[in-house]
């Protein structure tokens, strides 16, 4: 066990705001001692770990901040993996702010954002991949980005390549020996098991690499912005997949002006959704600046809603239209509106050269009609045929960029291996290899990755 730091931190580690319960948390080597000192009850020094006491909080002069329960665990057995005191007051914001003070005035200092987990991790509690995972842990707010986060907390991004990059690091001491002896010509690494092992690693990396646009719609919500012209009724079918009345409708043309969001849960992925102003020549400059707006958002957007008024479009115009929206044609979906005022047999099919193989989802947004088929084909474009299941892993955008590079390399090093390139470039190739493969789990690290993961945590985790 590593101890690396010889300070002790305390932060409040439940939410900011009056509630029932609030907790601060004291981690380090003087946690004990400083706990002891204010609190009045058994004497903490001497107590077991994952003990749990009722006593008070006294200020020097003897005044009585609180009633409290104490909770102590002692290192190695704590979230930090040092000894940690949690003390439960009661959630006044003037208590806890009360018993943080009485703590830093006995020379503990406030903890930085994510530093508890970052002391968890230097203490191998963790790898980096999971310590990311508890940051996604708190910001899950649906079922599948929960899920992801649980089975990262529980190692799956690591394994997935643990044992490949082992095996690899052996190979590497293996040419590293051959450096060494190489005035006679030995080969101690067998180059076609090496080779085979890069495949293996490769087709591991390429499957990992393709779970990042899920694991990236599901952890951050999939933009998907509602466009069209004045009264193709955007504003109703917003109403209408929210199932409440949210934006404004009229039968007026132009009656969005600004950009209305809200966010849906759709089988447990979370999407944005924007409703914006009608696209058309402005009739004045609120309506331009709503206009741009409209365009800016659908730059962004993950996933675009174009709807139309199925009775009154002309198939060209609509073709012109999509085509100034200046997306990938593979992010719209067509939905065709009002299709109360049209008979079945009249249901025109789009002929829109360039989306002909998408056909739009015909849907009465003012009766409700076909809103689940285009819930489900909003659903189907970011999971496409992968699904949500128990055991899904998917990386973040972190680990992308370091399996993109130990991708690159790997095709490097096959070539080093199949030119007959000299063992000490080989030897280089697989140094890469590993350096890249080992920024996920954190085997290999930086300060300036360090700081990106933990300083999106909040204070107190
Ligand atoms: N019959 C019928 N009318 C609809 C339907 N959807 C919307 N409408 C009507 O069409 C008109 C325009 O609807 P909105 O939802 O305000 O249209 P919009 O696209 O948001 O319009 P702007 O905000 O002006 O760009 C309203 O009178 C709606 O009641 C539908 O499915 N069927
Ligand atoms: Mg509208």
């Amino acid at each position: 066990m590593n101890i690396h730091a010889t300070d002790t931190i305390a932060a409040l580690i439940t939410g900011q705001g009056t509630s029932a319960i609030g907790q601060i948390r004291i981690s380090g080597p003087d946690s004990l001692n400083i706990s002891n000192a204010i609190f009045k009850g058994q004497n903490l020094n001497k107590v077991s770990s994952h003990s749990l006491h009722f006593g008070k909080i006294v200020q020097s002069d003897g005044h009585i901040l609180d009633e409290v329960l104490v909770s102590v665990f002692r290192s190695p057995h704590s979230y930090t993996g040092e000894d940690v005191v949690e003390i439960s007051c009661h959630g006044s914001l003037y208590i806890l702010q009360e018993v943080l003070n009485l703590i830093y005035s006995n020379g503990i200092r406030p903890a930085e954002a994510g530093e508890f987990t970052r002391r968890a991790w230097l203490n191998g509690k963790m790898d980096l991949s999971q310590a990311e995972a508890v940051a996604d842990l708190i910001a899950s707010e649906t079922k599948a980005s929960h899920l992801l986060a649980i089975n990262q907390l529980k190692g799956g991004i690591r394994n997935e390549i643990a044992e490949l990059r082992a095996i690899l690091l052996d190979f590497s001491a293996l040419i590293e020996l051959e450096l060494d002896f190489s005035e006679e010509d030995v080969e101690f690494a067998d180059r076609g098991k090496l080779s085979n092992l890069l495949d293996q690693i490769s087709d591991k990396v390429t499957v990992l690499l393709d779970s990042f646009r899920l694991g990236n719609a599901v952890r951050n919500g999939v933009q998907t912005v509602i466009a069209g012209r004045p009264n193709a009724g955007k504003s109703t079918l917003l109403n209408a997949l929210l199932g409440e009345n949210r934006a404004l409708v009229s039968d007026i043309p132009g009656t969005t002006r600004d950009t209305v969001e809200e966010k849906l849960n759709i089988d447990g992925v979370l999407f944005h959704f924007v409703d914006t102003a009608g696209l058309r020549e402005a009739r004045d400059q609120v309506e331009a600046m709503g206009i741009a707006r409209s365009y800016e958002k659908i730059k962004e957007a993950a996933i675009v809603l174009y709807v139309y008024d199925v009775q009154n479009t002309n198939f060209n115009e609509l073709e012109t239209d999509i085509l100034d929206l200046n997306v990938d044609p593979e992010s719209i979906i067509m939905v065709a509106n009002k299709s109360d005022l049209i008979s079945e047999a009249n249901k025109p099919e789009t002929e829109i050269a360039f989306l002909k193989s998408i056909s739009p989802i015909h849907i009465s947004a003012k009766n409700e009609e076909g809103i689940s088929e285009l819930k489900k084909s909003i659903l189907m474009k970011v999971l496409g045929n992968q699904s949500i299941q128990e055991d899904s892993i998917a990386i973040n955008a972190r680990h992308r960029t370091a399996l993109e590079s130990a991708l690159q390399e790997i095709i490097q090093t096959k070539k080093a291996l199949l030119t007959g390139l000299t063992t000490d470039l080989v030897a280089q190739q697989l140094k890469t290899v590993l350096y890249h493969l080992g920024l996920v789990s954190g085997e290999i690290t930086n300060d300036q990755i360090l700081g990106h993961i933990f300083g999106k945590f909040c204070i107190g985790k």
